[in-house]
């Protein structure tokens, strides 16, 4: 079973309860309440965290080298200034998709850049909190692509040792 890893970043714990215009209704809860429902109902094991501390954030990403196959980030302002956010998903290579609810390309120009999107599979960006089940079913489908490519592979080798 793939496992997911689902990082919620700074001040998303205030969704649904201020600047509803900008970031909608819906809160941090109830996006992990559909995040877990769609892994109990595609087969994946997804773990959902947020924090507001940039350090935190460095370490999950850090300790999810050896316990998680994916990652999907909504790193909020960090987006646009965390250089050790970004070393951290280089580091540990593990395929990490950025998901932001609003259309970052749309909103004020410092929000236009973003640290991650380079180091990042994938940005998925304006589609509220659909975003990040879309990221789920990109992530999973790129993992299972790759996994059978590597067991293709292996088996290419084993057979070629026994010819
Ligand atoms: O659109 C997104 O998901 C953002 O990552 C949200 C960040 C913002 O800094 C990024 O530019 C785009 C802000 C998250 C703050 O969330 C709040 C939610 C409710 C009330 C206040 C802030």
């Amino acid at each position: 079973m793939l496992r997911l890893l689902v990082l919620h970043g700074p001040n998303l714990n205030l969704l649904g309860t201020r600047e509803r215009s900008i970031y909608g209704t819906t809160s941090l809860s109830a996006v992990n309440e559909s995040i877990a429902k769609y892994a109990r109902e595609h087969g994946l094991e997804v773990e959902a965290r947020q924090s507001n501390v940039e350090g935190e954030l460095v370490t999950w990403i850090q300790e999810a080298r050896d316990r998680f196959d994916g990652i999907v980030i909504n790193p909020a302002g960090y987006t646009h200034t965390s250089v050790a956010i970004r070393d951290a998903i280089a580091a540990v290579a593990i395929p990490t998709v950025e998901v932001h609810l609003t259309n970052i390309h749309q909103r004020e120009e410092f929000r236009h850049k973003s640290f991650i999107a380079g180091v990042a599979l994938a940005q998925i960006s304006g589609f509220g909190p659909t975003g990040y089940l879309l990221a789920l079913e990109g992530l999973a489908a790129h993992l299972a692509g790759a996994r059978k490519v590597s067991r293709a592979t292996a088996s290419g080798r084993k057979k070629k040792r026994h010819a």
